[in-house]
């Protein structure tokens, strides 16, 4: 039997992956394809609980590396229970964020160093690496706006502009050297988006 597609979608916050991702899953039972859908810090009784209090705005006290063990502990978690298992049966995993955001936010951003996180993701992972990656890449600015809109944000979302700007140049300084990493730009409308992930996609299907 042949592994799934391990397929996963990263951006700075409020990029737009959530709508992408539906519209992935729609496209996938519209066609019949086998897939779950999961999502990082989170996906599992005990990831959901890191998760909580990675988001929650009362630990403002958190420090940057217990941070980074958090997300690296759920990480572990989500991808031996479900990630792995999954993969294995020949079943696609629709992954809302994986390594690439630890990468971006605490080794770029937090300045925790990539060689650092790079460590670390691979013995969270078993080293089970995505087969492509879509990044969906805006100005800080613009996911503000579309964030706005939603109303109270999380202990991350606090940080501001300046730190999503960071973010962001993380994840393309990664790209650069991550042929997987597919970069669309995601100041557009949802449609012609998904028009570029379901090319990517469906070239690594058929
Ligand atoms: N984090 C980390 O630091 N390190 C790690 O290793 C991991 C994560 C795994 C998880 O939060 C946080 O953890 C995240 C990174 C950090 N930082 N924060 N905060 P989360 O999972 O709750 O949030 P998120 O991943 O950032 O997703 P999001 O905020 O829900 O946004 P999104 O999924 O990218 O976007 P969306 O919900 O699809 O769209 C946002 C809004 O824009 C919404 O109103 C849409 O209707 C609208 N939208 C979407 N697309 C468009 C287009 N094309 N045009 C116009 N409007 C649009």
């Amino acid at each position: 039997m042949s592994k799934g597609l391990f397929i996963t979608f990263e951006g700075i916050d409020g990029c737009g992956k959530s709508t992408q991702l539906n519209l992935l899953k729609d496209e996938f039972t519209k066609q019949d394809i086998d897939f779950i859908e999961v999502r990082e810090p989170g996906g599992t009784a005990v990831g959901e609980k890191i998760r909580t209090i990675l988001l929650d705005k009362a630990n403002d006290s958190m420090t940057r590396m217990a941070e980074l063990l958090l997300f690296e502990a759920a990480r572990a978690q989500i991808t031996e229970e479900v990630i792995i298992p999954a993969l294995n049966k020949g079943i696609n995993v629709i992954c809302d964020r994986f390594y690439d955001s630890t990468t971006a936010y605490q080794g770029y951003a937090n300045k925790m160093g990539t060689d650092l996180t790079d460590f670390l993701n691979l013995k969270a992972t078993n080293e089970t690496y995505p087969d492509i990656t879509i990044l969906l890449d805006i100005d800080p600015q613009t996911a503000y706006t579309r964030r706005a809109q939603r109303g109270e944000e999380d202990r991350i979302e606090k940080l501001g502009l300046a730190y999503q700007e960071k973010v962001r140049e993380g994840y393309l300084e990664l790209a650069k050297g991550e042929d997987r990493i597919k970069v669309i730009n995601a100041d557009n409308t949802p449609e012609k988006i998904f028009e570029q992930i379901h090319s990517y996609i469906w070239d690594l299907i058929s």
